[in-house]
């Protein structure tokens, strides 16, 4: 701005003096023309009088003899004496006024040279000032281009101010993080710190591995070398060994042609075996099987006869009583439920199964407050006999059973009736009946 002002000044000093230039200029030549117009008036003035003589002397050629005419030529020359007279008063006049314009022209001229000198001085300094102007354009070009430059330059370093502010931001967060990771990291310190009590011990134990390792080196370098002695020999035996192996291949090729041989008579043999091995698996199963059954059969004999042994020692025996194809026994002493079955299971016997009308007419003729085998412990309401069979009818008293899980085991207690069955506490110390399937 303050050198588009400096310019704007300059070129208005510039017109100023333009302007005085041209002014004095027009001065020069309006006192010039003054000068030319008074020389002109001046001659005009000179020769007027030539011309009115001559005109004068027209009229009296052609007038010539009249009176008239010498008056008119006495009022001519009147006139003519008045016109001289007027002239010369007036070319004084004239003269006075020419004399006077002289000195201004004089004047004029004096001025008009310190008017050149200054013009010529003004002229000068107007080169000068082109000069100046010039330079000053120059420095004014120059003083763009640094602007242009400081500006480019200005519009860089914002650039570069916003990126910073936008890296220092991120060095921000980047300090934020790098504290989270020294948090971090000193904790892992510490963990590292254990580590390295732990490594300096590994490191301890490692050393003394280490100079283990050395002797072990030292007794490995030598057993090296002592190996190197050994690879010389096989090297010399591999070159014998060697010539055997050619000696062997040759004999090798014999046995080829005896182990082709021996393999198909192997492979004969294998299918033979094989023929064998099938035939002895299933006698092995024919004579596994036999003994099974034959151990079966001895069980079955032993059972057998036990059974036959037991029933001549139950028929022997006047405590125990014969019906329809089964012995009984009425107990003379009392036990539970639990310990009179075991009573009989121990004869080869069990509590009594009354499945049939005639077998239960049959118990309550013994009139004992007896254990028979039912119960229904296994299912509360379902009651069943100890051969495995469900109690589908029978002959529980009225009212009977009524003892819900507390009473699971079944006897006959109102002998004195058809129904005469009742649930009972298993725990309760009862006579008991066995019976012993004769057939
Ligand atoms: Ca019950
Ligand atoms: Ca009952």
């Amino acid at each position: 701005m303050v050198f588009h002002k400096e310019q704007y000044e300059l070129s208005a000093a510039y017109e100023d003096v333009s302007n005085s230039l041209y002014a004095s200029e027009d001065v020069l030549k309006k006192y010039s023309d003054e000068s030319s117009k008074v020389t002109s008036a001046t001659f005009d003035l000179v020769s007027s009088q030539p011309q009115t003589s001559t005109n004068t002397a027209g009229v009296q050629r052609y007038k010539v003899g009249t009176v008239t005419l010498g008056l008119l030529c006495l009022l001519l020359s009147i006139l003519i004496i008045y016109l001289v007279l007027s002239t010369a008063t007036h070319h004084n006049t004239l003269t006075g006024e020419k004399n006077e314009l002289m000195e201004a022209n004089f004047d004029l001229q004096v001025s008009y040279q310190n008017m050149s000198r200054e013009q010529d001085e003004l002229r000068r300094n107007l080169t000068k000032l082109v000069s100046l102007h010039y330079s000053l354009t120059e420095e004014r070009d120059g003083l763009e281009k640094i602007n242009f430059d400081i500006e480019a330059n200005s519009k860089n370093l914002k650039e570069e101010k916003d990126e910073l502010k936008r890296k220092l931001n991120d060095l921000a967060s980047e300090a934020n993080l790098f504290t989270n990771e020294r948090d971090t990291l000193k904790s892992m310190n510490s963990g590292i710190q254990v580590m390295n009590n732990n490594l300096a011990k590994e490191r301890d134990e490692l050393k003394s591995n280490l100079s283990e390792s050395v002797s072990q080196l030292n007794y490995l370098t030598e057993e090296r070398a002592r190996l190197k002695n050994i690879i010389l020999d096989i090297e010399a035996s591999n070159k014998n060994l060697k010539e055997e192996r050619d000696e062997l291949k040759k004999n090798l090729n014999v046995y080829v042609l005896k182990q082709n041989s021996l393999t198909q008579e192997r492979d004969d043999l294998k299918r033979m075996n094989s023929d064998i091995e099938a035939k002895s698996r299933t006698i092995t199963r024919e004579r596994d099987d036999l003994r099974t059954r034959l151990n079966t059969l001895n069980s079955q004999y032993r059972s057998v006869t036990e059974e036959r042994d037991g029933i001549k020692s139950i028929l022997k025996n006047p405590e125990w009583v014969i019906f329809k194809g089964s012995a009984y026994y009425v107990s003379k002493t009392e036990k539970n439920w639990h310990e009179s079955r075991s009573y009989c299971r121990s004869v080869g016997a069990d509590l009594m199964v009354i499945n049939s009308n005639d077998k239960q007419s049959f118990a309550n003729g013994f009139n004992k407050y007896v254990w028979i085998g039912l119960t229904d412990l296994e299912t509360e309401g379902t009651w069943k006999w100890v051969d495995g069979t469900t109690l589908t009818s029978g002959y529980f008293s009225d009212g009977e059973p009524n003892g819900n899980t507390k009473e699971n085991c079944g006897n006959i207690k109102r002998y004195g009736d058809l129904k005469s069955w009742n649930d009972e506490t298993c725990s309760k110390s009862c006579n008991w009946i066995c019976e012993k399937k004769l057939a």
